[in-house]
């Protein structure tokens, strides 16, 4: 077994891998971060590596909410892994040192409410997906009736959601003194800032309202684009890190080599400069994050949904897929790119074609059921915004339609081999629940999906055309399945 990585080792890793051009003992905590996943970890905490070679106020301190496992092998490794960038050329491999501190929210109360109210703290950002902010996906609302958020308000001193553990952290730091901060949610959700400053609002306010008022006085939430596509960690990936330090890694992070960050410049505080790390700070947020919602994430799932039921396994597969590839293009070309404004310095053309070309990164094992997850809490904002743009328009639907039922098509449950589908979602009792009642008949099993209101809204419940639309591609990938049934909508059958 060779040693591990760790400040300790960090010396010794070959030349050819980079590191921290900085001592990351000397790096002090600056950002408290809530949501430990690899995307954080590709992402932020490299933008923020960059900034602590020139400023070393800015580390992290890394919380998990849900789980010890996210925490355990980076404490053991000082917080330090590996980032593995993968292209067609090959695997790069860099060591990130910006992750300074690691908690597990259940088992260290007092540390993280010490975070949250210690001053030279100024900056709090979280990933902790769609579904980690409890709020109704249609409406972007509380969910009230949320057992997290049940929960929560009944003890507010042992909060489990992110809101919960934010609204008690803040409500610390205001008794300590703390002074203002900005929150940056990171996670892929239309007006970030604004939607969780509403849900931190309604929380706040049912707890305390001298609370509430200090949080609008004190806290900003810029809103965020972020762009980096990276697949989960595997064992390929620990032992390519193994292979390229020559130490043993128990956390690497694997990424594509595109980044992008935007930020909402509304900060209350000190803040890093991340700008000198490549991310653009901006009045609007608003045109980049519809861009990117609808284009790329709306194409994701388009192609997880579809290309699974199709057989790939892999995102770099089903985008190789023609029939696929054609679907995703018309659909951004044709439906989505009316939709938006041109983000300044953006050629949206370009930014399409940029967009097949990263989906098909061989290097990347992305898999499409990684995508497919929660698709009741992605669906709203990377297809559906879209669609009710079209229909306020009065401009036609014609692929959204089928990219929407081939998420009902997946979400029931079974493949077109009649193999069990594992349906990862916060409804997905719900689903088996529509399918069991249906027995199984298309037409039902899309009218019992199509009423789902937190996830389609009351406005495209109600709307027949668009019910009518989607309700006939369901039937037909239930009875012809998605080859003929995509080969037939793009006129190649
Ligand atoms: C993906 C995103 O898993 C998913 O749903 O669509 O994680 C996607 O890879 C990132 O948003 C890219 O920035």
């Amino acid at each position: 077994m060779p040693s591990r990585l760790g400040l300790a080792t960090l010396a010794g890793i070959p030349a050819a891998v980079g590191r921290p051009s900085y001592d990351p003992r000397a790096a002090r905590v600056g950002i408290l971060h809530l949501g430990l996943g690899a995307f954080h970890r590709a992402h932020q905490a490299v933008y923020t590596d960059d900034v602590l070679a020139g400023d070393l106020r800015w580390g992290i301190c890394g919380v998990s909410l849900k789980t010890p496992r996210a925490v355990e092998p980076l404490a053991a490794q000082d917080g330090l892994y590996t980032y593995l960038l993968r292209t067609s050329e090959g695997v790069t491999a860099r060591v990130i040192g910006s992750l300074r501190e690691t908690i597990f929210a259940g088992a260290s109360r007092a540390a993280l409410v010490a975070r949250f109210a210690d001053p030279a703290i100024s900056v709090v950002t979280s990933t902790v997906t769609e579904k980690g902010y409890c709020h109704d996906p249609a409406t972007g609302e509380l969910n009230e009736s949320h057992p997290d958020i049940v929960h929560d308000l009944a003890w507010r001193d042992a909060p489990e959601s992110a809101i919960g553990i934010l609204v008690a952290g803040l409500d610390a730091r205001r008794a300590a003194g703390g002074g203002p901060l900005a929150f940056v949610c990171c996670d892929n959700l239309p007006h970030n800032g604004r939607m969780v400053e509403g849900l931190v609002r309604a929380f706040a306010h049912r707890r305390d309202a001298a609370l509430a008022r200090w949080i609008h006085d004190n806290v900003t939430f810029p809103s965020t684009m972020v762009d980096r596509i990276v697949p989960a960690t595997t064992e390929a990936d620990v032992a390519e890190a193994q292979r390229q330090l020559g130490l043993y890694d128990a956390a690497p992070v694997t990424a594509e080599p595109f980044a992008q960050w935007v930020i909402e410049d509304r900060f209350s505080a000190a803040r890093p400069r991340w700008e000198d790390a490549g991310a653009q700070f901006v009045s609007d947020v608003a045109p980049f994050e519809l861009m990117k919602l609808r284009l790329l994430n709306g194409s994701h799932s388009t192609l997880a949904y579809l290309g699974f039921l199709l057989g790939h396994e892999l995102v770099w597969q089903a985008s190789r897929d023609p029939l696929v590839a054609t679907l995703i293009e018309r659909q951004m070309a044709e439906e989505i790119v009316p939709t938006l404004a041109r983000p300044p310095g953006i050629d949206l053309q370009a930014y399409c074609a940029q967009l097949l070309e990263r989906f098909r990164n061989a290097a990347l094992p992305h898999k499409t059921r990684q995508i497919a997850m929660d698709g009741s809490q992605k669906l709203p904002q990377r297809l559906l915004g879209t669609v009710r743009d079209r229909l306020a328009a009065g401009a036609p639907l014609v692929h959204l339609p089928l990219a929407i039922a081939g998420w009902i098509r997946y979400a029931s449950g079974s493949d077109e081999h009649g193999g069990r589908i594992d349906v990862q979602d916060p409804l997905a009792d719900t689903f088996r629940a529509i399918v069991q009642e249906a027995r199984g008949d298309p037409g039902p099993v899309a009218d019992g999906f199509l009423d789902l209101t937190s996830v389609f809204g009351a406005d495209l419940v109600a709307h027949y055309a668009f019910r009518e639309a989607v309700r006939g591609h369901v039937i037909r990938l239930f009875n012809d399945g998605a080859q003929v049934t995509l080969a037939h909508h793009l006129g190649v059958a």
